[in-house]
């Protein structure tokens, strides 16, 4: 880390050097995942679950090339409002800080760089996965690789009903991922509490999760924990409700050859509309949820 270009927020500085709990934030969410302004609203309040519950929020993104860990509330706003920002993975990560870009960091982005800071519990909405029609398409997130090779615990309210779910688990299986529904047997999925399939496993503790996350490490095994919480009963849209939404934002993505960092997007934005304006609000009340479970489990981790 000290060799990068990077600016730690004095906040997640104090915090690392203390042994407080820090929790890493995502901003491909805040990009491209929601409209200006429920983007930076919910960026906001993100943080402030964060810091309620007893952590610090590390929001991670690339601005002009320098990897932030810790965004102020001025970067958090421009990034919100600006165009032209890369969606940055894996793959384009080195590329956007070599040539001094600005790029909102994916869940396996944020992850690396998690990772580089010493943070090891990071919130999401819901992580990226096995697309449907990935036989023919190939399309399988990096995030579930880098889950399977970077120790960092991920909480989301499960795979995006968008994908191929029997397959994401499949994948995360073979990578080596445990993927733990926290408080129920079913795996939830995202805008609704059940994806209709058992999780692999169940957790339904904090402490429990933390010391599954250690053991990991003292195995000397590679790789993250996936935790699927699930949205809250009151804020869900059943099953039966978005399924209809999300086949026909798949049929239009398809009519239209959406493909590759375009899908996930289009998806979003198309079902919000179909929802008029529903998803954003279940989204919004997922994440500030995960956030919540993420600090606890940071602070378990610290305990
Ligand atoms: N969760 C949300 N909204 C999002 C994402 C997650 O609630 O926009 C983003 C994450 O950054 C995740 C990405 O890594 O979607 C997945 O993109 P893809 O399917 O192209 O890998």
């Amino acid at each position: 880390m000290m060799n990068l270009p990077h600016s730690i927020s004095r906040d997640v500085r104090n915090a690392l050097a203390t042994g407080a709990p820090v929790v890493a934030l995502e901003s491909t969410i805040i990009t491209h995942g929601m409209p200006y302004p429920q983007n930076v609203d919910t960026a906001r309040l993100v943080e402030d679950e964060v810091r309620a519950a007893g952590a610090v929020p590390a929001t991670i993104a690339i601005i002009d090339g320098v990897l932030h860990i810790g965004l102020s509330d001025a970067l958090i706003e421009n990034l919100a409002q600006a165009e032209n920002v890369m969606k940055v993975s894996r793959a384009d990560m080195p590329v956007c800080m070599a040539l001094g870009r600005t790029g909102a960091t994916t869940v396996a982005a944020t992850m690396i760089a998690a990772h580089l800071a010493g943070i090891s519990v990071f919130a999401t909405g819901g992580i990226g996965g096995v697309h449907r029609g990935a036989s023919e398409t190939f399309d399988i997130s990096a995030d579930l690789l880098e889950l399977g090779q970077t120790p960092v615990t991920v909480v989301a309210a499960g795979p995006k009903a968008i994908l191929d779910i029997p397959k994401t688990l499949e994948v995360l299986e073979t990578y080596g991922v445990p993927v733990i529904a926290y408080g129920q047997d079913a795996l939830p999925a995202f805008w609704s509490r059940d994806a209709g399939i058992t999780a692999p496993l169940r957790l339904d503790h904090a402490s429990d999760i933390a010391a599954a996350a250690i053991m990991r490490a003292q195995m000397g095994l590679t790789g993250g924990q996936l935790i699927a919480n699930p949205i809250p009963q009151e804020d869900e849209i059943p099953r039966s409700v978005i399924m209809p939404h999300v086949e026909q934002a798949l049929t239009e993505a398809a009519q239209r050859g959406i493909a590759a960092k375009a899908v996930t997007p289009f998806l979003l934005q198309r079902i919000f509309e179909l929802t008029e304006g529903a998803s954003l609000v279940a989204n919004i009340a997922l994440v500030r949820n995960n956030a919540r479970l993420a600090a606890q489990i940071a602070t378990a981790l610290c305990d």
